[in-house]
């Protein structure tokens, strides 16, 4: 049996060293240098192609190399084949950071005040007062920021597919009370997976119901988001701005509307970056796990895609 990496548009000589000397007894390979893929029942992945899953006929467990599964094109996989992903403490706390530093950017007004320095404007005003963050998606991400914010006193209101029970959070869940979640908000913080249904979710309709002064933060994938419908949004005051840390394409082109839009804050991908080292305990103990027949961690419903 053995192991192969898979980790596309990445440097992964860290990544294959600390995996090496965690598993030395394990044959590991990157693709697609590999000597027989019916070898191979772990896969380790990241934005893999598709050639890739129809390849491996001993193919046992895909494990993302990240907390997003969107990469891995699930519907190639025979039913048998078990998926995992990252769930990681510190990619949580930085997400939690990610989101309240671009809350109080908007709310203190850095960006305009970035501007006025470089004209040498002395101009105060004052901070905007909106208080209310909704978050879309209440997962292991999205819990963490409700309570991040909630620890520095915004009002907080969360959107999931099913109902939940967060102390000083107000949860609203399904297609159904969409409307009602977000027709009061002041920030609307997208952490969702992404997933047939929520695809293009981030578009005019969602946007026309929230208030115009309202800010959007993506942190989760570019594909959530219409960018015309965005673009739209901000030139017509429908929307106030958006911090954006995904994109469809990425890296994001250079001549793309984004960059020198007025109101669109840019980050490349990196609200919460894999660890290289958490990432590979967690890789390794599945790989054991698999060896051991045991049960293993951080799996994904293939059936919900997430
Ligand atoms: P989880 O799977 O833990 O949580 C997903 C949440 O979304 C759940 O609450 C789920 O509801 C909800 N959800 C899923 N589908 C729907 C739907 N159709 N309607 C309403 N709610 C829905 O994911 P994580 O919190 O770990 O991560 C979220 C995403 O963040 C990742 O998939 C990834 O794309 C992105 N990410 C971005 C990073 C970055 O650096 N920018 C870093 C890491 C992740 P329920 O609980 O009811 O199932
Ligand atoms: C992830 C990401 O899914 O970095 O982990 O986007």
């Amino acid at each position: 049996m053995s192991l192969l990496v898979c980790v596309t548009r990445k440097d992964n000589t860290k990544l294959l060293d600390t995996l090496n000397a965690q598993l030395p007894d394990v044959d590991i390979y990157e693709w697609p240098h590999c000597p027989d893929l019916a070898q191979v029942e772990f896969v380790l992945a990241w934005n893999a192609p598709d050639e890739l899953w129809t390849q491996l006929p001993n193919l046992k467990v895909v494990q993302s190399y990240g907390a997003g599964v969107d990469g891995i094109a699930m519907h190639f996989l025979p039913e048998h084949v078990t998926v995992t992903r990252i769930v990681d403490s510190q990619l949580t706390k930085d997400m939690a950071q990610y989101v309240l530093t671009h809350v109080l950017a908007h709310k203190l007004r850095l960006k305009q005040y970035f501007v006025q320095q470089q004209q040498g404007v002395w101009k105060p005003k004052r901070a905007h007062q909106g208080n209310h963050v909704g978050i879309m998606g209440l997962g292991e991400l999205g819990q963490a920021v409700a309570n991040q914010l909630v620890d520095n006193g915004f009002k907080v209101s969360g959107w999931s597919a099913s109902e939940k029970n967060i102390a000083n959070v107000a949860t609203y869940a399904s297609q159904e009370q969409l409307e009602l979640f977000l027709h009061k908000l002041d920030y609307l913080v997208c952490l969702l997976p992404l997933t047939k249904h929520t695809k293009g979710i981030l578009d005019k309709s969602v946007f026309s119901l929230l208030p115009n002064h309202c800010v959007l933060i993506n942190v989760a994938r570019g594909q959530h988001l219409v960018e015309e419908d965005l673009i739209w949004a901000l030139d017509n005051n429908e929307l106030a701005a958006a911090s954006l840390d995904v994109f469809t394409q990425e890296p994001l082109d250079s001549d793309h509307p984004f960059w020198l839009h007025p109101n669109i804050t840019i980050t490349p991908h990196c609200a919460a970056l894999t660890s290289v080292t958490t990432a590979c305990e967690q890789i390794a103990k599945n790989y054991l796990s698999l060896l051991n027949s045991d049960k293993l961690t951080n799996t994904v419903d293939r059936t919900k895609g997430y």
